[in-house]
């Protein structure tokens, strides 16, 4: 990409550093950060998205230039919006305040946007650029670009077993497989996503709380202050109506939702939301929940199941990255597996997956996959 100079990868590295701010507290919108820099190469303004419903990365950028956006250019991670949605078009904002050049790191997959944004700002003169960094800045936005491009949110499973892939011991014991370094990495993955999803069978095994303790996320107490901290909405797969009114995560007032077959008519349930999703073999139609998350604007399920769900999952196609954490810990070979799946009676019938990623925390691994669907 001879088109970028040096100065521009810096800047745009910059943006995206400045997008990553927002990776707690802007779904359902997009993380999106944005740099402007004079013609001497000095950096006039900053911003990023914090919250849907708040200005843009552009406008908190423009804001801080103010006049000394005339002639500059402004690097923003995702192409400048053209439309009026919450807030008004940050290419109707660039074009006033004169900016000479803007270099996106990819064009926004928002149909009402798609390249509309750049077009915009051609037509009134500015040049354009786009593709600087992509990777990175598709990286930052998995959830909401696949929400736009399929309409279903980015699926993560995280499951955490011993070296020998054993997620409990046989009479259930879990507590603790990981160690508290990597417990604390799925907080703050719970954090940065939409949802967290289960199932209620592992909800009714291990009473868990669904949600993000922001304390133990690590974030210093600036940063803390700062945020406008939300709960991920928690979902719950009932498929047999199973659930009990003791379980923590349906307890407190954040939001929750559980999916089953029929309404749940406890009284218990007053305060959480319900939708019966329809049934495919005798379960539920696990693509027909996720195109429903969808609809709600959910861009990232973080999913904390048992080997029930994640093989259900896997087998229907569904789950588009796998974190493990994975401890150096035996359990002997009568523990819980990770996947419970159909019997596969040929090499060829199992599942490929392409590592991502692998790390160690603490003392255990943390291993990402996609897993490869032909
Ligand atoms: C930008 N800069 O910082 C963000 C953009 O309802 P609104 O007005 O907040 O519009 C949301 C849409 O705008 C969102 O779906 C995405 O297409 C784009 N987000 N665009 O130029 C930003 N956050
Ligand atoms: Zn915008």
């Amino acid at each position: 990409m001879d088109q970028f100079s040096p100065l521009d990868s810096q800047m745009m590295a910059l943006a995206i550093q400045l997008a990553k701010r927002g990776q707690y507290t802007t779904s359902p919108n997009p993380n999106v950060g944005c740099v402007i820099v004079d013609k001497n190469g000095q950096i006039v303004g900053q911003g990023w998205h914090h919250q849907a419903g708040t200005p843009h990365a552009e406008v908190h950028a423009l804001q801080q230039a103010g006049t000394l956006a005339k002639g500059a250019t402004a690097y923003v991670t995702l192409e400048p919006c053209s439309h009026f949605g919450r807030t008004p078009p940050c290419a109707d904002a660039l074009i006033k305040a004169g900016v000479a050049r803007v270099v996106a790191a990819m064009v926004d997959p928002n149909p009402l946007v798609a390249g509309q944004g750049l077009a915009k700002l051609n037509a009134a003169g500015i040049s354009t650029a786009h593709g600087l960094q992509q990777v990175q800045a598709e990286q930052l936005n998995r959830g909401f670009i696949k929400r736009m491009q399929t309409g279903r949110p980015w699926v993560t499973v995280k499951l955490a077993a011993s070296l020998d892939g054993k997620t409990a011991l046989a009479n259930g014991q879990s507590k603790w497989i990981t160690g508290a370094l990597a417990r604390q990495d799925v907080q703050r993955h719970r954090a940065r996503s939409c949802a967290i999803l289960s199932g209620s069978g592992t909800v009714l095994a291990d009473n868990p709380l669904l949600n993000v303790r922001y304390n133990e996320l690590g974030l210093d107490e600036q940063t803390l202050l700062e945020k406008e901290l939300r709960q991920p909405l928690k979902v719950v797969l009932d498929g047999r109506n199973q659930l009990t009114p003791d379980l923590q995560c349906l307890q407190s007032t954040d939001p929750s939702l559980i999916i089953n077959s029929e309404f749940n008519p406890l009284p218990f349930f007053a305060n959480v939301n319900q939708w019966q999703a329809p049934y495919v073999d005798n379960k539920l139609d696990l693509a027909a929940v996720f195109d429903y998350l969808g609809k709600q604007q959910l861009n990232h399920i973080w999913v904390e199941a048992g080997a029930k769900m994640a093989g259900a999952l896997l087998q229907s196609k569904l789950i588009d990255e796998l974190i493990l954490y994975q401890a150096p810990k035996l359990m002997g070979n009568t523990g819980q597996d990770l996947f419970a799946i159909e019997p596969l009676t040929d090499m060829q019938q199992s599942y490929n997956l392409s590592w991502t990623d692998m790390r160690q925390i603490g003392p255990d691994l943390k291993l990402s996959a996609k897993v490869l669907y032909d």
